[in-house]
């Protein structure tokens, strides 16, 4: 049975996914706005993987006799300077998220809850894939520049990676 303290951060964590499924929708919108198909597409399927982020949580807090609640989603930031801006924020959100993960996985094990301290250890697992994920898109930026044909190319190569970041999940 989950602590009444556990679920309220349980249940957090869920509008957070779901924030985090909308950003990333937005992301994408914005790309494609600027024709980068490529990093749209990339995108909106990183969303879909948030979702599945989100179920799972979902699911668990239902399955352990407590009750999943959504809470208000704040409207995610819609526009970028350029799409280095726009990755850039992919990472800072992901190191936000990894902190937010690890503050439950030590509340969970500070009240002795293994059972929700083991079902976390996917989001440790998940979390460190996504950072490294960001940071070599970053970093690709970063050494070869996204300006005139190298642009064209970026978004091409991340087109390319959809599929490739992360696992599905069962959904609810
Ligand atoms: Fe991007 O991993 Fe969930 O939020």
């Amino acid at each position: 049975m989950l602590s009444d303290s556990l679920t309220k951060r349980l249940n957090r964590q869920i509008t957070l996914e779901q924030y985090s499924a909308n950003l990333y929708l937005q992301m994408s919108a914005w790309c494609e706005a600027q024709g980068l198909v490529g990093c749209a597409h990339f995108l909106g399927s990183h969303a879909e993987e948030e979702v599945q982020h989100m179920r799972r949580l979902f699911r668990y807090v239902n399955d352990t006799g407590a009750m999943a609640v959504i809470g208000a989603v704040d409207a995610p930031r819609a526009d970028y300077a350029d799409v280095k801006d726009l990755f850039e924020a992919t990472l800072a959100h992901e190191e936000g998220i990894t902190a937010a993960i690890n503050e439950l996985v030590a509340a969970a094990f500070a009240e002795g809850d293994y059972s929700t301290f083991q079902f976390l250890q996917w989001y440790v697992a998940e979390q460190h894939e996504e950072e490294g994920l960001f940071k070599q898109i970053c970093d690709r930026i970063r050494i070869v520049g996204v300006d005139g044909p190298g642009l064209f190319l970026f978004d091409r190569e991340i087109g390319d990676r959809v599929g490739a970041s992360s696992k599905a999940t069962p959904a609810n």
